[in-house]
């Protein structure tokens, strides 16, 4: 199984971005898809702040609401001719190559042009025409912006935090908490506590080991005095307006927990580019996240314009609001999650569960250094830490979907002596005190696009060499004329590939060639058949089981172990009803 070591990115507009496979280009790419011309962009913010301003006090006394406050100290900038500036792709010259390629590791970025740009650049206002006319409330609840970082490069993560000193509404920012998960890098140090110290707002939280982006986070709640917390990755630029929006859906319904759309900041000229539109957050089978755009019909049948509010299966992870007290009825994060990965699921998954809703905020634009890798060291295996974290989400929210997430792939994650997953009752107690609704509830109401058939195949097995069925009758497996409406004739294939008549297993465990039935239990892996799709056969294929196939005897008399060999019809299968692959 293929883990993602890191976030994947959306499409940027007009064209893709997804460049991973391609060599990294370390000069300017081209600007396709950038709206960052210098002037315009500057001007248009600068008018848009304007006219805030001068209605603000009207409207405001009349209907406690407000225009977006479209606040940018960033709109005149020191140094326009700054590299980066404006979000534009910036450049490097030919000689400076080495360098660039030396200091990439440090971040798994373009250092070396990081730190040429200025920590509190202009960047182009991307939001929809529409939404610096939107109201919102007057008495919006404040918020407490949470960064987790480790190692986190000097210039990213100071451009994060003037972003945010930059863009929100002094206010609604009750203050910036930096929580350092030990790092290692020195200018992280004093030197940052020195910096920050200019900025009252700004906290710096110093885990006392290494704890994860997850127990981080935490430990970044319980420090927060706002009344909602606002994490962001540690290697961001918040845009013009970000906050309100996200904040204005809180206060609507403290239950609701909204996201920014995250756009890219490339990682190789660091120049800001926008994404699609109506792009949501959605998983794939073994809980891979990934991004996909709203079905067009959807669209159409609920009348959406691009700066509507778009419900939001799965979380990114890295940005959005919450309800501080609501955050914590939820129970917060599963502590017992390491280091990277997962958490999303985990809160997506219990918010929507337990009576909230997520959401992507189209008025709301964060950029995000999308990396190829983390540029940070696993204190363990990372394949192994990711894997771990999504079995305990796994075990305790996909009820009997959960098949489906060790189907692909992750077979092995059944052998819990070779796998400690840690103690998961407190997880499982949380979700039955706040009554969540099942995994079944979720994939209808929520994601009813996703495909979640509950077993691969199912009916009668047919044997084509005999053209005879297979039956469990008396504790015991025999071959019969096929008739659909015994119930002794009906197995399942199911995802962890056993072949299955409710508590009974078909199994290649025996002396001597045989099978046995045996009670089916998810970890044993003589209970495994693959039934593998042939092209030529359809779907009539072997079981296959430690290199041996299952298969008939010519008088349907018994069933056996035996070598594979393709043009033997008395080793293809088939059932009914084929749900999946
Ligand atoms: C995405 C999320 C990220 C997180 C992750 C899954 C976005 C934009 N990013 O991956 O927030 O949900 O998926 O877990 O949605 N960090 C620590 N300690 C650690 C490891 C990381 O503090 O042990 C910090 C890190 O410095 C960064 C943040 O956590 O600020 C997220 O890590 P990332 O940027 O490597 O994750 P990303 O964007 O690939
Ligand atoms: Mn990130």
């Amino acid at each position: 199984v293929k883990i993602t070591s890191s976030l994947s990115k959306q499409h940027v507009k007009g064209k893709d971005v997804n460049h991973n496979e391609e060599k990294f280009e370390l000069r300017a790419v081209d600007k396709s898809g950038v709206n960052a011309t210098k002037e315009p962009a500057k001007s248009i913010i600068k008018a848009k702040a304007e006219e805030d301003s001068k209605d603000n006090s009207t409207v405001a006394r009349k209907t406690g609401v407000h225009k977006v406050v479209s606040l940018d100290l960033t709109l005149s900038p020191r140094d326009a001719n700054a590299v980066g500036q404006f979000g534009q792709p910036a450049l490097v010259a030919s000689h400076e190559d080495a360098v660039v390629r030396k200091r990439w590791n440090e971040g798994h970025f373009n250092v070396y042009l990081s730190d040429q740009i200025p920590v509190d650049r202009a960047i182009p206002d991307t939001r929809p025409d529409t939404c610096a006319q939107n109201l919102v409330h007057d008495d919006l609840p404040s918020t407490s912006v949470i960064f987790c970082f480790v190692d986190e490069v000097w210039s990213t993560l100071l451009r994060s935090v003037h972003s945010v000193l930059n863009r929100s509404p002094p206010h609604l920012l009750k203050e910036i908490i930096l929580v350092d998960d030990f790092s290692t890098k020195d200018n992280l140090k004093a030197p940052l506590d020195e910096y920050m110290s200019q900025f009252p707002k700004v906290r710096i939280i110093r885990l006392k080991e290494r704890q994860g982006l997850i127990r981080a986070r935490l430990a970044g709640a319980a420090a927060a005095e706002g009344e909602v917390l606002t994490f962001l990755d540690s290697h961001v630029e918040c845009n013009v307006g970000w906050l309100e929006p996200l904040l204005e859906r809180v206060y609507q319904d403290r239950k609701k927990v909204p996201c920014p759309v995250i756009e890219v900041i490339s990682d190789k000229d660091l120049s800001y580019m926008l994404v699609d539109n109506f792009q949501r957050g959605i998983f794939k089978w073994p809980l891979v996240f990934g991004w996909s755009a709203l079905p067009e019909e959807y669209i159409k049948k609920n009348n959406m314009t691009i700066s509507d509010p778009i419900r939001c299966p799965v979380m990114a992870g890295g940005l959005f609001s919450i309800d501080k007290k609501y955050f914590y009825e939820l129970g917060a994060y599963d502590p017992g999650l390491d280091v990277w990965g997962g958490e999303n699921m985990e809160i997506s998954f219990k918010i929507w569960m337990c009576g909230g809703e997520i959401e992507i905020i189209p008025c709301s634009r964060v950029g995000h250094i999308f990396r190829g890798q983390n540029p940070y060291k696993f204190p363990k295996d990372r394949q192994k830490t990711v894997e771990r974290n999504l079995v305990r989400v796994a075990e305790v929210w996909l009820d009997e979907y959960k098949d489906l997430f060790y189907g692909h792939g992750y077979h092995h994650l059944l052998d819990r002596k070779a796998n400690d997953i840690g103690n998961l009752t407190e997880q499982i107690e949380l979700r039955k005190r706040l009554k969540c609704k099942s995994f079944k509830w979720y994939l209808d109401n929520v994601y009813p696009d996703m495909n979640a058939p509950l077993v691969k195949a199912e009916g009668q097995v047919f044997n084509r060499g005999l053209r005879k069925c297979l039956a469990l009758q008396k504790g015991s497996l025999s071959f019969e004329l096929c008739d659909l409406s015994k119930q002794s004739q009906h197995f399942n294939y199911t995802w962890l590939r056993h072949i299955r008549q409710h508590d009974l297993c078909v199994s290649s465990q025996s002396e001597s060639n045989g099978f046995a039935l045996q009670t089916c239990e998810n970890a044993k892996p003589e209970l495994r058949w693959f039934h593998k799709s042939s092209k030529a056969e359809h779907l009539i294929t072997e079981f296959v089981s430690r290199h041996m196939c299952l298969e008939a005897g010519p008088q349907g008399d018994t069933l056996h172990l035996n070598r594979c060999v393709p043009s033997n019809t008395f080793q293809k299968w088939q059932f009914t009803h084929y749900h999946a692959q």
